[in-house]
């Protein structure tokens, strides 16, 4: 397993010096955010060439909304999406995170002949089918992301991710789980992650309060041991509030998560 972590939790102006900060502090590679990224990514592609560390994946960051009302904006988040996945194919990272939807459905219910939920899942299906090419042509991920009752109504555990990836059926569509909204979901951590053997390619790593692995409720050791026993061997990274000073806490964390490892 690799540690990586967000590039907002590193200090430093430029982003090589966050680069040299994060491979002092243990870390493996950087997660950037999607945002403007097109704009940042000659400063990013030239700092990787004087770095050993790597970047990870790309975490959001598109216009638009997959399961919007209005086709522009359906059309605009896939558009973003294929170009982000461009910028991952370039950056050679895993893939990028998408969430299908923040917050409730934008979509109506045409009960009793489909449920909202159901439009949903059926037109999702069909637009990562389209994203799903373009990631395979590619080479980067679409990581779907399931996250907590608080910010989605829809996918909001591994399984249900899993299933999506299974009607989908391309291989550039996968799964990344966050620890944060797992235990707030799962009703068996163990038995998700067991389920997403062949499906996990990503995680974001975080405490059960969102706060720095170490300063919540969660038994990172228990996590791991899932993760160890289906052969996990790729990145987390921590997505997390940094109580105090970066520059301490987080080469401590690194010690940290390396002992639960173990
Ligand atoms: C939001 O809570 C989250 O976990 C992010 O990774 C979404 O992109
Ligand atoms: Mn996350």
């Amino acid at each position: 397993m690799k540690l990586a972590i967000q590039e907002n939790l590193i200090p430093g102006k430029s982003f090589l010096e966050k680069m040299h900060r994060a491979e002092e502090y243990g870390f493996q590679a950087i997660e950037v955010w999607g945002t403007n990224l097109t704009n940042r990514v000659d400063e990013i592609t030239k700092s990787i060439s004087k770095s050993r560390i790597k970047i990870s994946t790309i975490c959001a960051g598109y216009r638009g909304s997959l399961l919007s009302a209005e086709k522009r904006e359906r059309d605009i988040a896939v558009k973003d999406i294929k170009d982000l996945l461009s910028i991952g194919s370039d950056l050679g990272v895993v893939g990028l995170i998408v969430v299908p939807i923040f917050g409730p459905p934008q979509l109506p219910d045409l009960s009793p002949w489909k449920k909202t939920e159901d439009i949903e899942k059926a037109l999702l299906v069909k637009l990562l089918r389209e994203i799903g090419e373009k990631a395979e042509k590619v080479d980067c991920l679409c990581l779907l992301e399931p996250l907590n009752r608080y910010e989605t109504h829809l996918v909001k555990t591994v399984g249900q991710a899993i299933e999506i990836v299974k009607k989908v059926n391309s291989a550039g569509i996968r799964v990344m789980p966050d620890f944060f909204h797992m235990s707030i979901e799962e009703a068996k951590i163990d038995e998700a992650i067991k389920k997403g053997k062949d499906f996990i390619h990503h995680i974001h790593l975080a405490d059960s309060n969102r706060l720095l692995p170490g300063y919540g409720h969660t038994d990172f050791k228990a996590r791991f041991t899932p993760l160890k026993k289906i052969g996990y061997d790729k990145y987390m990274a921590l997505e997390c509030k940094v109580p105090g000073l970066a520059e301490k806490e987080l080469p401590e964390c690194v010690n940290y998560l390396k002992k639960c490892i173990e």
